[in-house]
């Protein structure tokens, strides 16, 4: 556990020749109970075995543990097949993307995360992002009459819900919101021209109908998607949505296998998987997600906000580069902190992030400074409408 200006789970796993690998298994305000799935349940079971069989491994603590999936289990899981794939790559002397079949692009598309209070403001930090040579702009904007809403901030370059000892408490109202955000994007993409991506994350706030009406509102201004329109425990729920408007959409950051987006995918009621490395099982899992989805046309776009720790975006970048289905991936830079505690072989250039040719992930931990960082309890805020009903954060 370290905290350099926000939690972070990482494993480390070393072979008795002293090959050390490592991975993320951070779960945003349940921590500690990843580390006890690891420590209690998960490395005894390791100790011994042969870091070279990842899927036998994989395989051994998915169906070995009986009880299967959700976001604890998966995310430990995740960390060791990071981890292992990492000893893999530094064995064998080559960066991860070429043990996955080599790299079918030049660079992977992120997109960057413009906030502000107002419509205004936001326009003008989705500008800078623009300048910094940003292709692709998520845009999240205050909603008149309420006193905070998701994604908006007071950094405007970092943006960290994971915000109090004791969850905050937002509040809701989705018909100012539905007016607010066509207004936003029209803004948008008047001042931003028509050749920049514009992204928007719903974060599981409208019903299907309502998501539908809200995709067709943004229709004008041709978003590249939709995120989380609404909750997706029951899959089928997409269908309205998509009956209604061709705004794109994409899910699935707090997917933890394949089992929860089968049918969003094979009927073909999303155009991006957003699992993630960290949370859904490891770059063993994601490639199967990734291989089904490709079947669909679905791509991917996968999860990357600041609590996937540079251990998780190295993994991702390894294995976006390597899949013939690949969307965009999700970049909130880190703080300068927590940089230095994980230094780290990927670089920004013109709208893309560029992996390197580090054997393994090509990530570090200087366990040093990150032993001065202690862990610190940090919850997500929690969000209810006006009248005190709790409702979807
Ligand atoms: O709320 O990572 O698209 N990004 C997001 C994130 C999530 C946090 C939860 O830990 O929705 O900001
Ligand atoms: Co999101």
């Amino acid at each position: 556990m370290t905290c350099p200006g926000r939690n972070f789970v990482t494993l480390k796993i070393e072979t008795d020749q002293g090959v050390y690998g490592l991975g993320d298994a951070t779960l945003n305000g349940r921590e500690l109970s990843v580390v006890s799935y690891l420590e209690d349940h998960v490395i005894p079971c390791l100790i011994g075995r042969d870091a070279h069989q990842i899927e036998d491994i994989w395989q051994y603590l998915y169906r070995g543990a009986y009880w299967r999936r959700g976001p604890v289990t998966m995310s430990a899981i995740a960390a060791v097949d990071m981890a292992l794939w990492d000893i893999k790559g530094k064995i064998a002397g080559l960066p991860l993307y070429q043990l996955l079949g080599g790299a079918c692009r030049t660079g992977v598309m992120v997109y960057g995360h413009a906030n502000g209070t107002t419509i205004e403001n936001t326009v003008e930090v989705a500008q800078s992002y623009q300048a910094l040579g940003y292709k692709a702009i998520r845009l999240q904007c205050g909603v008149p009459g309420l006193s905070s809403t998701y994604g908006v901030s007071k950094d405007k370059m970092f943006y960290e819900p994971a915000d109090a000892d004791l969850p905050t408490e937002n509040e809701w109202n989705t018909e100012a919101y539905m007016r607010v955000v066509p207004k936003l994007f029209k803004a948008a993409r008047e001042a931003l021209g028509d050749e920049v991506h514009l992204l928007h994350d719903v974060h599981h706030r409208l019903t299907p109908i309502e998501a539908g009406r809200l995709g067709r509102d943004l229709e004008p201004y041709r978003p590249f998607w939709m995120e989380d329109a609404t909750p997706a425990e029951n899959q089928e729920s997409f269908k309205l949505i998509r009956q209604h408007t061709t705004t794109p959409l994409a899910v699935g950051e707090i997917f933890n296998t394949l089992w929860d987006c089968k049918d969003l995918i094979s009927n073909q009621l999303i155009d991006y998987i957003r699992a993630t490395v960290v949370h859904a099982g490891g770059i063993t899992h994601l490639k199967r997600i990734a291989s089904f989805a490709d079947v669909y046309g679905v791509k991917t776009g996968c999860h990357g906000a600041t609590d996937l720790s540079p251990v998780c975006m190295s993994a991702a970048l390894h294995f976006d580069v390597s899949i013939p289905n690949f969307g965009i991936q999700e970049y909130m830079r880190h703080t300068e902190l927590t940089d230095e505690v994980f230094p780290h072989n990927y670089s920004f250039k013109a709208g893309s992030l560029h992996i390197g040719e580090a054997p393994g992930l090509g990530v570090d931990i200087d366990e040093e400074k990150a032993a001065k960082y202690p862990y610190q309890r940090a919850y997500l805020p929690v969000n209810r409408l006006q009248d005190g009903t709790l409702f979807n954060w």
